[in-house]
């Protein structure tokens, strides 16, 4: 177990898979010494004010008190979406329509978001870990105001983009959702930032990669762990998977948190390139390019191509025991 703090801004849309990430964060990432210095919210799973919602329902369930940023409640060039582009797996409001809405404007830190991050990364230079859970809106909007703030990051995680143009978003394009939500956004990071950059490529998490079924989320071990988070996170997941009639369970941003925090057990492949963000495309805008001609470009990114399922298992069920304060594993 690290000794040294390590200093985090959350990134998210808050949907349910960035809720288990927040939760895991929150649990076992405090084991391993993690600060969570802010929440900076922004739209894709739902609107900004149901992210926002979702935010302090999950913090609220755990009794936890951390700063929550409002941030972009579009992309940067919002004209170039098309109908059905921001339609919610997880229900219009993020969470699966079955909690009321919380009005959080009285909640919510008076800054905007990609300030917050900028007077943050000042505070402690080079020493934040930024993970990104949805589009990169907010990052980027930060990084075009302050042209300094590139090289005072310590790393950046993402959850978002592809290596092999496999899409998730809608018939037609290929690019995988947090990074078609705002392609400009993910092409600004990526050609901006000059810290290790850590991408959990769309791929990782396909069923032929990653498989875990709502018969063990449902029925399995997490089942008999109950606390208010857990439970309101199952009831939610439950409707969901009604919706969409699912059969499998896959909550990518989750899967980046188990990344971050476990990186050595968790990561299994993972590859370094230069990669740019398609912008242009008829059906590949928001897909990641892979440069594989000029080998002396310099590295930008790095793939992760595939991850420990058993072990992300095994991290999904100590942060669901960890919620009701069960003494937990010794593999951390
Ligand atoms: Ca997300």
């Amino acid at each position: 177990m690290t000794e040294l703090t390590r200093y985090v801004i959350l990134d998210t849309d808050m949907g349910l898979d960035d809720a288990w990430a927040l939760v895991m964060l929150l649990t076992l990432g405090k084991l391993l010494k993690v600060k969570v210095l802010a929440i900076t919210c922004s739209f894709g799973n739902t609107d900004l004010p149901n992210v926002t919602s979702n935010t302090f329902r999950v913090l609220d369930s755990m009794g936890m008190k951390i700063p929550v940023y409002n941030g972009r409640s579009k992309p940067i060039l919002p004209d170039f979406l098309e109908t059905g582009d921001l339609q919610g797996y997880y229900g219009v409001d993020g969470f699966g329509d079955i909690f009321p809405f919380i009005n959080t404007t009285n909640l919510v830190k008076k800054d905007e978001a990609s300030d917050a991050i900028y007077k943050l990364v000042k505070k402690y230079p080079k020493q934040i870990s930024f993970i990104s859970v949805g589009p990169l809106s907010n990052l980027a909007i930060s990084l075009l105001a302050h042209e300094n703030l590139v090289n005072q990051f310590k790393e950046i995680f993402i959850m978002g983009g592809n290596a092999y143009a496999y899409g998730n978003v809608r018939q037609g394009n290929t690019a995988e959702w947090n990074f078609h939500s705002d392609p400009e956004a993910a092409h600004i990071v990526l050609s901006e930032a000059n810290c290790p950059v850590h991408i959990l490529t769309w791929e990782s998490c396909l069923e032929e990669n990653f498989l875990i079924t709502n018969d063990w989320q449902f029925n399995g071990p997490l089942s008999d762990i109950h606390s208010e988070v857990m439970d309101m996170l199952m009831s939610a997941e439950k409707k969901v998977a009604e919706i969409n009639n699912s059969q499998t369970w896959g909550p990518a941003d989750a899967i980046l948190m188990a990344c971050f925090l476990f990186e050595e057990k968790m990561i299994l492949k993972q590859e370094t390139h230069h990669a740019y963000v398609e912008l242009s495309g008829k059906y590949t805008r928001g897909q990641v390019a892979i440069e594989r001609v000029n080998s002396n470009l310099s590295k930008n990114v790095q793939l992760i191509l595939q991850v420990n399922e058993t072990a992300f298992t095994e991290y999904i069920l100590q942060t669901a025991q960890a919620t009701v304060g069960k003494v937990l594993g010794s593999s951390l």
